[in-house]
């Protein structure tokens, strides 16, 4: 009851918070809530709590999935700071999977096993191994913000999905086959990298990656304190060879980015033109820009050989007044960059100013001719609120932006936004709806694609506040399903979700295809299977135990529920490696290998192999046990490791 009591006394404090916003000023309130906006009353302008709660039950069953049917869409989610990709049931909100990238993980032994650890270590910078061999042998964090899929001819081929990592500047790429991750690289030359989308045409194609913060080039130390040397750089992706293709220096932070419809432009928001490094500095102008990138005019220069080679990577200079470049002047601090499936259209979000700027990319010849100024690429500019931070689509020309400040998503009409910026008397407001709260990205089904189908919208909201029982201080975040098939959006679902996810794309289940167990020749583990060959075994139905001087390979494989080997014996000191295989081949039966007190544990799905290397330095038995609940003797599935004391 005490629980209970302090519930109710809580939902009794925030109550006349919301009511009192709604009858004061609220939009002057807004403008200072920047700072303020994770404050009480920042943004709460809901109506929601007035609304009647069977007409909310009767819009929720829309999107209600019941007991044992499937979801139409699959979300791919990043995660912020928690460094994984997420899979996402939609319409359902339900969580169907992690997928380990930057993270460790307990469960599947990423980061662990060498499978993984070769995954994220071959794609890092000499000098990153270099530091690595001090600090603890690989990173374990990273800051995913933006995952999208490969394309083919403007739409989602269901090949691969690719993700950022801001906190070590890093680009990975999961396999959608497997859903696993199978590529990392660190891009060089450029620090943290944030906006991350992939060429729509003819296909993915590149990778364009934002290198965010502004560096010395090269950043050895030569130059410190001095930001007017400092460069931030864009960088192409080949998607398909995970390499970089080139890089441009721009001028500028580079924040968000998208690609056009045809293959020839890419674009990014820039803040920060003032090259400033603190918070001052960098929204003292009125001004910043948009870059647009000429991709065929980079592609010649790189083929031509006009270009640096720093770090091994072609880099071209893209600074204002380069022919790679144009730089488009938009009002202070553009957020997100987002193109329209009618493939002609591009949405730069103001963030700080309240409105949107449209690009027409069929001015974009021109304005690379010099014929015309570059602002006059702009075909509309309307006002929608406070804080818009990014843009999703549907299929009938509307648009649908994040408003930040407001905690609204406004839905907008280009078509008439274009009139009203020609000097019609036109609204291009068709609706806003209320958000909790603050939300940051926002996606529709198939939004990103000359398929959107103006379903389903996500948006992504940075607080839940008192939207959830209170989970502490720390709360999660609520991504809230919006109804966008009709005139007016409807809120459907609230979903809490664990730090931070940035970003989400929405895919027709169709375009999506994964295995239901591995292929037994995957070049995951070809590693295994070449080290299997020299040894002379068998890496399918292994059961042996192979001494190299100090090493020891240990190959086994499982069926439920029991381990090809009951047990092995090693010397103190031993490196060891085992090697796993589960020959098990239906769906669903994946086993584990978790090594008591060693701090050992790995996922083996049905027909791979794992393996893991570990000195056996503590003396004694240890069992080893199957940790993914496989069968009913599944408590049974174990063996021991006996580790022979060294002599002393
Ligand atoms: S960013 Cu987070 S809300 Cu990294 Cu795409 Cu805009
Ligand atoms: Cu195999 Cu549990």
């Amino acid at each position: 009851m005490a629980n209970l009591k302090h519930l109710k006394e809580q939902k009794t404090k925030n109550l006349p918070n919301r009511r009192d916003v709604l009858k004061s000023p609220a939009k002057l309130a807004a403008v200072s809530a920047l700072a303020a906006a994770g404050g009480a009353t920042g943004g709460m302008l809901a109506g929601s709590l007035l609304d009647a709660p069977q007409a909310k039950a009767a819009e929720a069953g829309k999107a209600y999935v019941g007991p044992g049917q499937l979801d139409e869409y699959y979300g791919f989610w990043s995660s912020g700071q928690s460094g994984e990709l997420r899979i996402i049931g939609v319409p359902s909100m339900r969580e169907l999977m992690r997928v380990p990238v930057f993270n460790r993980c307990s469960a599947t032994g990423w980061g662990q096993t060498n499978e993984s650890l070769k995954i994220l270590s071959e794609g890092l910078l000499p000098e990153t191994k270099k530091y690595l061999e001090s600090n603890g042998g690989m990173w374990t964090n990273g800051d995913l913000h933006h995952p999208h899929m490969s394309f083919t001819d403007g739409t989602y081929d269901g090949r691969y999905l690719f993700m950022n990592d801001k906190a070590n500047t890093r680009v990975a790429r999961v396999r959608c086959d497997v859903m696993k991750c199978d590529k990392i690289i660190e891009i060089p030359n450029a620090a943290d990298i944030h906006g991350l989308r992939p060429q729509k045409y003819p296909k993915t194609g590149y990778v364009f990656a934002n290198g965010e913060h502004r560096i010395p080039l090269p950043n050895d130390g030569q130059i410190l304190d001095d930001p007017s040397k400092y460069h931030s750089v864009f960088t192409a992706i080949d998607g398909e060879k995970m390499e970089v293709a080139w890089q441009v220096i721009v001028d500028g932070n580079l924040d968000n980015c998208d690609a056009d419809y045809q293959g020839l432009y890419a674009f990014s928001t820039c803040y920060n033109s003032e090259e400033g490094v603190t918070l001052e500095e960098m929204t003292s102008s009125e001004q910043d820009w948009a870059v647009v990138f000429d991709i065929k005019a980079i592609e010649a220069a790189v083929k031509k050989g006009d270009v640096k080679k720093i770090s091994g990577v072609p880099v071209l200079n893209g600074q204002k007044g380069s022919k790679y470049t144009r730089y488009i002047p938009i009002s202070n601090s553009p957020h997100g960059c987002n193109t329209a499936p009618d493939g002609r259209h591009v949405v730069i979000n103001g963030k700080l100013s309240p409105t949107v700027s449209v690009i027409d990319v069929t001015k974009l010849p021109d304005v690379f001719a010099d014929k015309i100024k570059p602002r006059d690429c702009i075909v509309a500019e309307p006002e929608l609120g406070l804080g818009p931070l990014h843009t999703a689509f549907d299929n009938k020309g509307n648009c649908y932006t994040t408003l930040f400040l407001d905690s609204q998503v406004a839905k907008w009409n280009i078509g008439k936004a274009i009139e009203a910026f020609k000097g019609k008397k036109v609204n291009p407001i068709i609706h806003k709806v209320d958000v909790q709260y603050q939300p940051g990205h926002n996606h529709s089904s198939m939004g990103e694609t000359k398929e959107s189908d103006g379903k389903w919208l996500v948006s992504l909201n940075k607080f839940s506040k008192d939207r959830f029982i209170n989970v502490g201080p720390l709360k999660p975040e609520n991504e809230q399903l919006i109804d966008i098939t009709g005139d007016t959006m409807k809120v459907v679902h609230d979903g809490p979700t664990f730090a931070e996810p940035h970003d989400c794309i929405i895919v027709r289940a169709d375009i999506v295809n994964p295995k239901n167990v591995w292929d037994r020749n995957d070049p995951t583990w070809e590693d295994a299977r070449q080290q299997a060959k020299k040894d002379g075994v068998d890496l399918d139905w292994g059961e042996h135990v192979i001494r190299d001087g100090n090493k020891v390979r240990v190959y086994m494989h499982s069926v439920a529920p029991k381990f090809s080997l009951e047990k092995f014996t090693v010397k103190q000191g031993d490196e060891v490696t085992v090697y796993v295989t589960n020959m098990d081949d239906v769906d669903d039966l994946t086993h584990g290998f978790c090594l008591a007190n060693y701090g050992i544990a790995m996922e083996i799905p049905g027909q791979a192999t794992a393996s893991v290397t570990f000195t056996a330095d503590r003396p004694g038995v240890h069992w080893f046990y199957c940790q993914w609940f496989c069968h009913a003797l599944h408590m049974e599935m174990r063996g021991r490791m006996l580790v022979e004391p060294r002599a002393s």
